[in-house]
């Protein structure tokens, strides 16, 4: 199998089915006006340009029959699992559990809490809701990664600063090879996706890997595919 080009040395590729695809948080909430990004005074158009780039990546797992994981940031409907620091924080008017043009912000099950068509996953697709800006905090992640045997995270989605990067150290801590998708990942402050790409890769990787869709897609092309027991299903 090839290894993935990428900085700040090639990405080594495990075997099957030991690589999974994680798509942090492309929900409502943070790509549409009226959402959790939009009531903090985000321009969250931005954040549209990364959903050709990850459709992409998407269709190439589940050629291959790839695990598949989303993440989903949002709270129960009672906020128990919002603390009070997170839900109180910020300038804006409308707050997490505010009633707003989607729904309650940032609440699991409204409208503004789906992830967007485009991106909707499958059945066999794990879903993962989570309270924190990392998908590890509060979650069953941690032990689906390990009862599949998954060791190596391609890392997507948005905000590349808030709760990519959380999630990426978390795995990285925890002793998964993480590679972040340069182009697809987003932020609102392009200089801040910058920022988080340079960090990553920095000291010769010292957190993990970047790489383009591209030479992701190129590389792939040497994976063997494997049956449909790789894929996770929803919790
Ligand atoms: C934020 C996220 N930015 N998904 N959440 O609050 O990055």
């Amino acid at each position: 199998m090839n290894p993935i080009p990428a900085q700040p040395y090639d990405y080594p590729l495990p075997e099957h089915p030991k690589l999974a695809l994680v798509i942090i948080d492309m929900q409502r909430d943070f790509l549409e006006p009226g959402g959790f990004g939009d009531a903090l005074g985000n321009d969250v158009k931005r954040l549209q340009a990364i959903v050709p780039a990850l459709k992409q990546l998407l269709d190439a797992f589940r050629a291959l029959n790839l695990p598949i994981i989303h993440t989903l940031e949002g709270h129960q409907s009672d906020l128990s699992d919002c603390p009070v620091a997170k839900q109180q924080r910020g300038t804006g008017n409308l707050k997490i559990g505010d009633a707003g043009p989607m729904g309650r912000i940032l609440v699991l099950g409204e409208p503004g809490n789906q992830i967007i068509p485009e991106l909707a996953p499958q059945l066999d697709e794990l879903v993962i809701p989570k309270p924190g800006k990392g998908a590890f905090y509060k979650t069953p992640l941690e032990e689906h990664l390990r009862d599949r045997g998954i060791t190596h995270l391609l890392i997507t989605g948005v905000t590349t600063e808030v709760c990519v990067q959380t999630t990426l150290r978390e795995a990285n801590d925890r002793g998964y090879e993480c590679l972040l998708v340069e182009d697809a990942t987003e932020s609102y402050f392009p200089h801040f996706k910058q920022a988080t790409l340079e960090m990553v890769r920095s000291q010769g990787g010292i957190i993990g890997w970047t790489a383009s869709t591209n030479a992701i897609l190129s590389a792939l092309e040497s994976f063997p595919s494997a049956n449909s027991s790789s894929q996770l299903s929803s919790v």
